[in-house]
């Protein structure tokens, strides 16, 4: 952590509450000077930090933005977002994730950014994603798992980011297989999940997030006014994203940590609960195959399982599905 981090994680840990600048500094093994120019620069970065004397510093409120520094305080996690790389303007996050993860980056390391100019969806399809309203970010994560499992990873992190909403927001989300938070009809989130691989050996996987979380109306494009909605536009009332991403971060290590350790169960029985493609009536195009028929759940191993009109299962590993 550097000094800023230090800092926040202090106001972090006081919330409401003065800290002196004797205190900063001994917390931040530097002067008392130096800590009074970070504080500066948090305000620049655009923190309202108090300053009285005698009393010393208390923070009066954080700005809505993305960085390294206002992830990592308030952080309860051992790895997940711990490691954050924060950009404004990027094309995609994915690739620098496959960058970061090449070039040894630990697991749970996040790369985000404010805008995508070019962000991306499955099979080459674009991602919407405009400054500031959405939390766009690349996971890495280095599981030893046997390479047919690796789309589980997609189920888990659904599965975590629709708690993570339920829990901040209290929004009934509903998860479509395999990679859609629903919010009524609408989709609120997108996940994509690449994978870097020899032979049978998953070297890590970069798992995109893209979450609609501030967005108004206006934000969306013609062609995603009806499909899309947003957790503002859903709940009425604008979420700090930093908070988000903490809670997410948490989740997800938990499920994560559950699932090395005793397999997909839990999971499972979370994603069919929320499911938003159980029950119902679907299309399934695969690269070799369409399909009608009902989606009746998941297997042991979380691939899709639909039967058709003559009773029979079939089993779709990874395909599009309509409704
Ligand atoms: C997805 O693809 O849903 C995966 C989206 C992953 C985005 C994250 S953001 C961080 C990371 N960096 C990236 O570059 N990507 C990841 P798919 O299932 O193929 O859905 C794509 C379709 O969703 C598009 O064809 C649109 O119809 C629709 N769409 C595009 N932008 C949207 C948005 N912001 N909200 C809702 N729907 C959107």
């Amino acid at each position: 952590m550097n000094i800023k981090q230090v800092i926040l994680k202090a106001f972090h840990d006081h919330p409401g509450r003065f800290i002196s600048g004797e205190e900063l500094s001994q917390t931040c093994g530097c002067s008392r000077t130096a800590v009074w120019k970070h504080i500066e620069e948090l305000r620049k970065d655009g923190y309202e930090v108090e300053a009285v004397r005698k009393s010393g510093y208390r923070l009066l409120g954080a700005p809505d933005r993305l960085s390294a520094a206002e992830i990592t305080a308030g952080l309860d996690t051992d790895r997940m977002g711990q490691h954050v790389i924060a950009h404004d303007e990027v094309v995609s996050t994915q690739p620098l994730a496959h960058e970061a993860a090449a070039r040894g980056a630990k697991e749970g390391t996040l790369v985000l950014a404010e805008l995508q100019t070019g962000g991306k969806g499955r099979l080459g399809r674009p991602w919407h994603s405009p400054k500031g309203t959405g939390i766009w970010m690349s996971l890495i994560i280095r599981p030893a798992i046997p390479l047919p499992k690796t789309p589980q990873m997609t189920l888990l992190t659904a599965v975590s980011v629709a708690r993570a909403i339920r829990e901040e927001t209290g929004l009934p989300v509903k998860i479509k297989w395999p990679n859609d938070i629903f919010i009524g009809d609408k989709k609120v989130c997108g996940i994509l999940t690449e994978l870097n691989a020899e032979s049978d050996r998953v070297n890590y996987l970069v798992i995109g997030i893209g979450l609609n979380a501030n967005s108004v109306a206006e934000d969306f494009p013609e062609e995603l006014a009806r499909i899309a909605t947003s957790l503002r536009i859903e709940s009425g009332e604008p979420i700090k994203r930093a908070r988000f991403i903490q809670q997410f971060c948490r989740i997800f290590e938990e499920e994560y940590d559950h699932y090395l350790a005793h397999g997909f169960a839990r999971a499972k029985a979370e994603w069919e609960k929320h499911s938003y493609t159980i029950g119902r009536w679907v299309n399934v195009q695969t690269i070799s195959q369409r399909l009608e028929g009902r989606a009746v759940g998941l297997d042991e191993e979380g691939v899709l399982m639909v039967e058709d009109q003559d009773g029979a299962i079939h089993k779709v590993y990874s395909a599009d599905v309509n409704y």
